[in-house]
């Protein structure tokens, strides 16, 4: 009742977006099992999931050390090669890549970062953006 109150206050602004069939189905199965009752209400959660990841990885600081883990469509025109040139150019983060051959169409490439956080932040969001890349995450170790 409360959040109800809540949201009636809250400027609310349609926007539209295209996304591939596929993931849409997924979404959509997803959503049954989870019992949310339209989409609106799981893709807000989804996009405060992604603000705060975004702003845990600003928030950190000095010398880390972790695993950066991209998912990604390797028939995505330039795609491999711009990976290869971004690792190339960012040796000194980024020492070793395992590549494993998800499926027909997908990759996983983890790789142990160490450097300096703003960094490695900078990098995790230049990969994420790419078109192709699913998903680029990281995990902090120390
Ligand atoms: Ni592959």
């Amino acid at each position: 009742m409360r959040k109800f109150a809540v949201e009636q206050m809250v400027k609310i602004t349609r926007v539209s977006l295209t996304l591939p069939q596929e993931l849409l189905d997924e979404l959509d199965r997803s959503l049954k099992a989870q019992n949310y009752s339209n989409r609106s209400e799981a893709i807000r959660d989804a996009l405060r999931d992604f603000l705060a990841s975004y702003k845990w990885r600003h928030e950190l600081k000095g010398e880390i050390i972790g695993v950066m883990v991209l998912v990604y469509e390797h028939d995505v025109r330039g795609l491999t090669d711009t990976l290869i040139d971004i690792q190339h150019s960012s040796r000194g983060i980024m020492s070793t890549v395992q590549h494993v051959h998800i499926d027909a169409k997908n990759c996983l490439e983890t790789s142990v970062v160490r450097g300096s956080a703003g960094e490695i932040c900078k990098l995790v969001d230049r990969l994420g953006a790419l078109r192709g890349v699913k998903q680029a995450k990281l995990v902090v170790v120390k």
